[in-house]
């Protein structure tokens, strides 16, 4: 594979201050979930900002620093940005302007002009890392809505580079992003990578219908735009999660054996799952609501089934996820409120994030994990959870990207509180042969489809004659 030059906003690896030492994590995302195994293969240059406090002090004075750190395979390159860029590119900017709209919030939307100026400056501070990086040779693959401007940006410096780009949400309707007063140059600067990355075809569909309606003189022939002297490929690769890895790490027996110090602390015959980041996308509520109806309408199950939330705190500084947070939490408390015992909890709410052990750990003893997005460009957590546990249910919503491949899933609308809560008691009344099958079938989609998959499909169709 030829270098690879990586951007994206969240870094794969941060250096944090703990007391005097430094401790280095990996954030909690899907993004650097997926690229990192890619990464390690790849080798080359991944360019990130660089938000950690210790962050500096661990790299040279170009930002770069070699990871994994107990295993360095490539470079960090980290890109340094100030509290008010920070403010409004990232959380201005990509989680208060394209995040919501392209998630059908648009009422969460905020079009403020100082977002978009940061936005623009921040997406050139990148652009001119990656042309200095493009001296070294290698290809450059953009990560998400964050750097939509980097295509045209670089290109205007580097003309013949290779550039492509992955947008890891929902594109929405071409109406529903027309409402971004900046979309024409939104636009204009994905059109100038060679290709542009969606997880299914009804995104990519979206994306071109949008395309049409802003710029009436483009041309779309086989999924390929021409505009403005450039063609530029548009395909819908779902992405998957190193199968192989979730697979073996999750039968260690350390894990086997943590799993089960973890399920006999928990007073509960059946156990169901919901992992997410703390995100209104992510239909987390929803799913409570149906959990309690699933207790009204089974006494039964009472005493009998807890619920495990663990959502890892996301975007706190923003008001929408502050207000979210408190009618989860509300709604918790009156839940367990109204079933819990002395000696059973409901369900369990873990706020934080959790380490990968832990997870697996998790993923292992749960018999059903609901993925409930109300929308959600693929959701790894769906994949992952398949990939470790080979006799659990998986509950999806059809509103996520993941829901396309995975259709031997008990598949909801997030919406239907009612036939929610009959999922939940058909995957615990599942026979075991049922089971089987429905995981073989499961595990079968994740791992023909894993992330090399995803990576040497992306690098087929974007090598492959435009
Ligand atoms: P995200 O919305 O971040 O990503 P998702 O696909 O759900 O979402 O992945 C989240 C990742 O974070 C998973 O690897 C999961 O294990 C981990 N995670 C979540 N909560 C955690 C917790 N509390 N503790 C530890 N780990 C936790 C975006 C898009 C998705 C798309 C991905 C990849 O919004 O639709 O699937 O990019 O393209």
């Amino acid at each position: 594979m030829d270098r690879l030059i990586v951007i994206s906003n969240r870094e794969p690896y941060v250096h944090e201050y703990n007391g005097e030492s430094i401790d280095c994590s990996v954030p909690t995302g899907g993004v650097v979930a997926a690229i990192d195994p890619v990464m390690q293969n790849a080798k080359g240059t991944w360019i990130a900002w660089g938000s950690g406090d210790a962050d500096k002090d661990c790299s040279d004075t170009k930002g770069c620093v070699k990871v994994p750190p107990e295993d360095p395979k490539y470079t960090l390159r980290r890109i340094w940005l100030t509290q008010k860029e920070v403010n409004d590119y990232y959380l201005g900017f990509s989680n208060r302007v394209i995040w919501p709209v392209c998630h059908l919030f648009q009422e969460n939307a905020q079009f403020r002009k100082n977002y978009w100026e940061t936005y623009k400056s921040v997406n050139m501070r990148f652009a001119e890392a990656a042309a200095e990086e493009l001296e070294k040779g290698g290809k450059v693959f953009i990560q998400d809505v964050h750097f939509s401007l980097v295509p045209d940006m670089l290109r205007n410096k580097v003309p013949e580079a290779a550039i492509a780009l992955f947008w890891h949400i929902p594109f929405p309707a071409a109406e529903t992003f027309s409402c971004i007063p900046w979309r024409s140059d939104i636009l204009k600067g994905l059109l100038s990578a060679d290709m542009i990355g969606f997880h299914t075809k009804a995104h990519a569909d979206n994306f071109i219908a949008t395309v049409c309606r802003e710029f009436p003189q483009a041309k779309v022939n086989n999924n390929i735009i021409s505009y403005n002297g450039r063609r530029t490929k548009i395909a819908a690769i779902p992405i998957g999660i190193d199968y192989t890895s979730y697979a073996k790490n999750g039968s260690m027996p350390s894990i086997i054996k943590g799993a089960e110090t973890t399920r006999k602390s928990i007073n509960a015959e059946r156990i169901i799952l919901g992992v997410d980041r703390l995100d209104y996308t992510k239909g987390i509520l929803n799913r409570f609501l149906a959990f309690e109806r699933y207790l009204e309408s089974s006494p039964r199950a009472r005493e009998k089934v807890s619920f495990i939330q663990i959502a890892s705190p996301t975007r706190v500084n923003i008001n929408e996820y502050r207000e979210m947070k408190r009618k989860i939490e509300e709604n918790i408390g009156r839940i367990n409120g109204r079933f819990q015992t002395p000696s059973w909890t409901p369900i369990i709410y873990i706020n934080r994030k959790v380490d990968e052990d832990k997870l697996l750990m998790l993923y292992r003893i749960a018999d059903v994990a609901m993925v409930t997005p109300v929308i959600d460009g693929m959701n790894l957590v769906a994949k992952e959870y398949v990939a470790v546990n080979d006799k659990g249910v998986l509950i999806l919503s059809e509103f996520a990207g993941a829901s396309e491949g995975m259709k031997d899933a008990i598949v909801v609308n997030p919406y239907d509180i009612e036939s929610m809560a009959k999922a939940i008691q058909k995957a615990l009344k599942m026979k075991q042969k049922d089971k089987i099958n429905h995981c073989t079938k499961l595990r079968k989609e994740v791992k023909d489809h894993d992330i090399f998959w995803w990576l040497d499909e992306f690098f087929r169709q974007w090598e492959s004659d435009c």
